[in-house]
């Protein structure tokens, strides 16, 4: 049904999608490549992978203002500092809120895999301990995956998720110890079929998606530390009892979803079969249908009306393409492509040159001898 629905806004919209074409730019910020595993000490800042939030606020349940300087490594350990410094003196140093405090984030977003971080949390009404990753979707929407220590009550862990902007699946769990004590593990596992917390590596909680859509847009890895209000006694109200409050990371690791080992992935398609997805040519360019060849590959496609544009997100090989109907300009992980052919709808189907897409998906393109058929297909040993 979904399907469906994608493929008529494909339709209807293709025709209007040769005037409103976007600038290149805004198509090389969506198709920034996903990031990979890592495992990060977090003995010192590293500028390459991480940014420290500064200079704005949430508002709204948030009463600080993220400030860089309240991130600080020390000890082997990236701590996260909440107080009234230098908010007292002066609050638009705070943007405009009565404290400030930390968050440590990446520059890029990261797809299904693990994430993990050992922390020690604060203890305090009001205060949340954050480790979490938050993204967005082609139409704007949040995407979130969270693991929540209330400062209010820190022998328990709370998970939730967003999808699509959608949240309301919280799950309270005992943890046994207090959080704010020493220094635990706190993982989760995403993948399109669950979501599995874990706690000094042991599974503590698992979402299939029964409860609501799981989320499928990659995020940013964040960790925070934050002072609540009006949480309608979620958090508790927040007030400043004098002292720095610090919240510590010891490491942060995310390891990538493993692709199946061995699995040959192929698909085999006639060359102007009409009872089938076929092939046809402009001339010399073979001219492939874009979703069934990705999805029989195993890649997301997802159509993006506001935009106009075809994305195809393939965790196999880790790229982002971007096409726009009746376009010759495309985008592979963030750099510009020229197609041989625009791309072209053709029984409410849309075509893009097949060579470019083997390539930018790294798949092996063969024809049987008569030149009717042809494989595409790829390993991932
Ligand atoms: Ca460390």
């Amino acid at each position: 049904m979904k399907l469906r629905r994608r493929w008529t806004a494909l339709i209807v919209s293709a025709f209007t999608a040769v005037a409103l074409l976007m600038p290149l730019t805004a198509m090389a910020e969506e198709a920034a490549p996903l990031g990979t595993s890592f495992k990060d000490q977090l003995d010192k800042k590293d500028a390459e992978r991480w940014y420290s939030s500064n200079g704005w606020g949430n508002g709204g349940t948030f009463l600080n203002g993220w400030r860089d300087d309240h991130v600080v490594f020390e000890d082997g350990k990236l701590k996260l500092l909440l107080d009234d410094k230098p908010c007292a003196d002066d609050q638009a140093l705070c943007s405009g809120q009565p404290y400030a405090s930390g968050e440590y984030a990446t520059t890029q977003k990261y797809g299904y895999g693990k994430f993990e971080a050992r922390l020690k949390a604060v203890k305090g009404v009001g205060v949340v301990t954050g480790f979490f990753t938050y993204g967005t979707d082609a139409d704007g929407k949040t995407h979130e995956i969270d693991v929540e220590i209330l400062g209010k009550d820190t022998t328990k862990l709370e998970t939730n998720y967003f999808t699509k902007s959608v949240g309301m699946h919280s799950t309270v769990i005992p943890l046994g110890f207090d959080a704010a004590d020493d220094f635990h593990d706190y993982a989760f596992e995403w993948t399109p079929d669950y979501i599995k917390w874990y706690v000094d590596g042991k599974l503590v909680h698992t979402e299939t998606g029964e409860r609501g859509e799981l989320p499928s847009a990659p995020g940013h890895i964040i960790a925070n530390l934050w002072p609540a209000t009006k949480t309608n006694g979620w958090a508790g109200d927040y007030t400043h009892q004098g002292e720095t409050l610090v919240a510590e990371f010891d490491w942060m690791a995310y390891t990538k979803a493993e692709q199946p080992q061995g699995e040959v992935q192929s698909v085999e398609l006639q060359v102007e079969d009409p009872n089938k997805p076929l092939i046809y040519r402009i001339g010399q360019t073979e001219m492939a249908p874009l979703r069934y060849l990705m999805e029989s590959l195993n890649a997301k496609v997802e159509w993006n009306g506001a935009k106009q544009e075809i994305h195809v997100i393939d965790e196999a090989s880790g790229a982002t393409l971007i096409f726009k109907a009746g376009s010759k300009t495309a985008a592979v992980n963030g750099k510009k492509l020229t197609l041989a052919e625009p791309v072209t709808l053709r029984n409410g189907i849309a075509y893009v040159p097949l060579a470019a897409l083997a390539d930018a998906v790294g798949a092996k393109v063969e024809r049987d001898a008569q030149n009717q058929s042809i494989k595409i297909s790829r390993g991932l040993a």
